[in-house]
């Protein structure tokens, strides 16, 4: 069966970005493959956090999993801290990727650029993320196209290390939405829409209240011109609305711009979809923020699950490494 993990970071109020672009791929992915999911609690520590806020944060993304779909019975569903191997095969990994390689990564520049203080784990991340993926000998990590180079190198340190030290990790490969790979924000459709980038009106949040969510893809940024066309570099704007609306009804982008003759019109079944795709979880993530406890004891067991399958993927890579055994 086909091995398939992915992960996400408690760094604020999950977004229809990663809603389009990652979530809704787990909840399908769980009806023909293994399917492991993680809240990267460590990932979210290469930028300052407080204690309290990541703490709710951590617990409440989780609950927003299993309110989007994430069933406990049919996958794994863990907190990344809680399953200690990660850290451990994170600085192997370290280990085996080049400087020159990790300081091409195009996060990194985004993120480190203009920052007062960049963290040495800012730079080491897609290490980590290496060890996240490799740890579940996975083969699929359905991502947004951001993640594209992370996991390309996730790839490259495997096929490195299985060369220079014998068989040992599987390689694994990305997987990308039909439409909704790279939501934009709705003010700044160049941009992509994020989590923890400051833009109330450009982002739509999994959460915040419905009309408020039609609202701000009412007052999406579109251009001086009328047309409706599906054309990316000249039209980011339009574009971003297409590939939204499409994402939501599984529709190709460039055959519904054929439907509309006006940008109100786009917005408005734009909106309207989003909000029928938002509404059911937002009733079921009610429910679920209702017993914190229920949703601590699916972790704890999460993590038990996720240990059984990542202990022996690491002791492999210890022993091939030549890493003295600890029994
Ligand atoms: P941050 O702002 O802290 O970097 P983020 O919103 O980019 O966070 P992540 O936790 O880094 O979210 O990503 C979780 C998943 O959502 C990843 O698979 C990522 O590729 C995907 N994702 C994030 N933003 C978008 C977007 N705008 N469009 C499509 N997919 C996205
Ligand atoms: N780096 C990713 C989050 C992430 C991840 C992973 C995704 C951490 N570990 C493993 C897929 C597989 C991000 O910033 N979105």
């Amino acid at each position: 069966m086909t091995r398939v993990f992915s992960g996400i970071k408690p760094t604020g109020p999950v977004q229809l970005g990663n809603l389009l672009g990652a979530l809704r791929r787990w909840v399908a992915d769980q009806d023909d493959a293994d399917t492991v999911f993680c809240v990267v609690d460590l990932h979210a520590l290469t930028v300052p956090q407080d204690p309290a806020e990541l703490r709710t944060r951590t617990l409440e993304l989780a609950q927003l999993l299993l309110a989007v779909g994430i069933d406990p019975d049919r996958s794994t569903l863990f907190v990344q801290s809680h399953v200690v191997e990660h850290s451990e095969l994170s600085w192997i990994l370290e280990c085996t990727a080049a400087f020159g390689e990790l300081r091409r990564m195009t996060q990194f520049k985004d993120k480190s650029e203009g920052a007062d203080f960049v963290s040495a784990g800012l730079f080491t991340y897609p290490a980590l993320m290496a060890a996240d993926i490799l740890l579940y000998d996975t083969d699929e990590v359905p991502v947004g196209d951001d993640q594209r180079q992370h996991v390309e190198l996730a790839r490259d340190l495997a096929i490195r290390f299985n060369h220079r030290y014998g068989d040992t990790f599987v390689v694994p490969k990305a997987t990308f939405p039909a439409a909704g790979a790279r939501v934009m924000d709705l003010q700044h459709p160049t941009r992509k829409m994020s989590k923890s980038e400051e833009s109330p009106q450009g982002t739509i949040l999994v959460l915040e209240p419905l009309d408020q969510v039609a609202k701000k893809i009412k007052r999406a940024v579109t251009d001086a011109e009328t047309e409706v066309r599906y054309d990316p570099e000249a039209k980011p704007g339009v574009s971003n609305l297409l590939s939204i609306l499409g994402a939501c009804t599984g529709d190709d982008p460039a055959e519904l711009a054929g439907r509309f003759t006006r940008y109100g019109d786009l917005k408005a079944a734009t909106a309207d979809a989003v909000v029928e795709v938002l509404r059911p979880i937002q009733q079921r993530y009610a429910e679920l923020a209702a017993d914190p406890a229920g949703t601590a004891a699916v972790l704890a067991k999460g993590a038990d699950k996720a240990r059984a399958v990542a202990g022996p993927v690491l002791e492999r890579a210890r022993a091939n490494l030549g890493l003295l055994p600890r029994t």
